[in-house]
């Protein structure tokens, strides 16, 4: 007899009681994520097909150019996000500051979420992967007021949910809530988010390895001699652009994905807020390892504002420790220094 159909509705439904905070607030948080995903797919899919490609103009906060399709992202889950009241408030990458919601019908809204609306954006005129990550906080503010900066600067270790869509040759949602990682992949057919990937565990170390190896002459030394050392052991480099993507190959296949510092980032490219604290949080969960270049645990860092940049190192964990071992080892040798 084939498997019954579980929908992500039904599945984060049964879980409710998996994470502390069991109120089922929590759950409608994930449900609306769920159909925002769904209105980003559709639109992603058909973002060949009506004239919505291309810069939007404008800027994001972080001076890089914006397209249409991260905008819409973006709108689509702040409206979802509004709508059931359990969101005080959401930061965005596409958003200089944060943005406070309304309270919906007298209910104390207890949650902050962070998201990457588009991942992968110089990816989207040419029909490659992206993706949406997102990351659920409890806020530390009072439930009776507006939400505040304190709430949305907590590490990645407060995270109460953490989860990403990758809009790729099938269109998947992976999450967690702290109890191990599940996968749904979306049928078309019926419009749902279907129960593919249970408890998902990364390989303990893998083939791949994942980094720009175009900006080489712009890492430090060491990185420099990890990566030779990567070419040396023979394993595959694969490269997407798009760190969901990349990621999500780690996930199930093994390896490791680094964006370490350049010298036109030196504290790295990517958002800790966004990017680095979700995927860690996920990867983790599934029985990974992330670090940044100083071999600090990513989910550990204090953010000190909701832009901030990190380098990462993140994947399979016999990769990672192998990593953080051979920076050590190199970074302790005169020699090298
Ligand atoms: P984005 O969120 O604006 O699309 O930028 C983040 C992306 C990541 O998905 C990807 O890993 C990285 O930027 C690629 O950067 P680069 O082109 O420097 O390798
Ligand atoms: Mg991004």
């Amino acid at each position: 007899m084939a498997n019954r159909i579980v929908t992500l509705d039904e599945f984060i439904i049964k879980r409710q009681n998996d994470f502390s905070y069991a109120t089922g607030e929590l759950t409608g948080l994930l449900r609306d994520i769920g159909v925002a995903a769904k209105i980003v797919n559709r639109e992603v899919n058909r973002a060949g097909l009506v004239n919505i490609l291309g810069i939007h103009g404008a800027e994001n906060s972080s001076g890089e150019s914006v397209q249409k399709l991260d905008m819409y992202a973006n709108d689509k889950l702040i409206e979802c996000l509004s709508n059931s009241g359990e969101c005080c408030g959401i930061a965005s990458e596409e958003n200089e500051d944060f943005v406070p919601l309304k309270a919906v019908a007298s209910k104390n809204a207890s949650y902050v979420v962070l998201f990457d609306p588009l991942d992968g954006s110089s990816n989207i005129d040419v029909n490659v992967s992206v993706g949406t990550i997102f990351s659920i906080y409890r806020r530390v503010s009072p439930e009776t007021g507006e939400c505040s900066l304190e709430d949305f600067l907590q590490k990645g270790v407060e995270q109460v949910a953490a989860g990403y869509v990758i809009y790729g040759t099938s269109t998947i949602l992976v999450y967690t809530t702290g109890n191990g990682v599940n996968g749904f992949t979306l049928d078309p057919s019926i419009g749902e988010f279907c129960l593919s990937h249970r408890n998902i565990q990364i390989p303990k170390t893998g083939q791949y390895y994942s980094i720009n190896q175009g900006y080489y002459s712009k890492f430090d030394l060491e990185m420099r001699r990890y990566i030779d050392n990567c070419s040396d052991e023979n394993l595959r480099l694969r490269y997407i652009g798009t760190m969901v993507a990349d990621i999500h190959r780690i996930l199930f296949q093994g390896g490791i994905f680094l964006y370490p510092n350049t010298r036109k980032y030196p504290n790295g490219k990517l958002r800790l807020l966004y990017e680095c604290n979700p995927m860690s949080f996920i990867v983790e969960q599934a029985g990974g390892k992330a670090i940044d270049c100083r071999l600090k645990r990513i989910l550990d860092i204090k953010p000190q504002e909701l832009h901030m940049r990190s380098s990462i190192v993140i994947g399979s964990p016999q990769m990672v420790d192998e990593m953080k071992a051979f920076v050590e080892k190199y970074s302790a040798n005169p020699a090298f220094s």
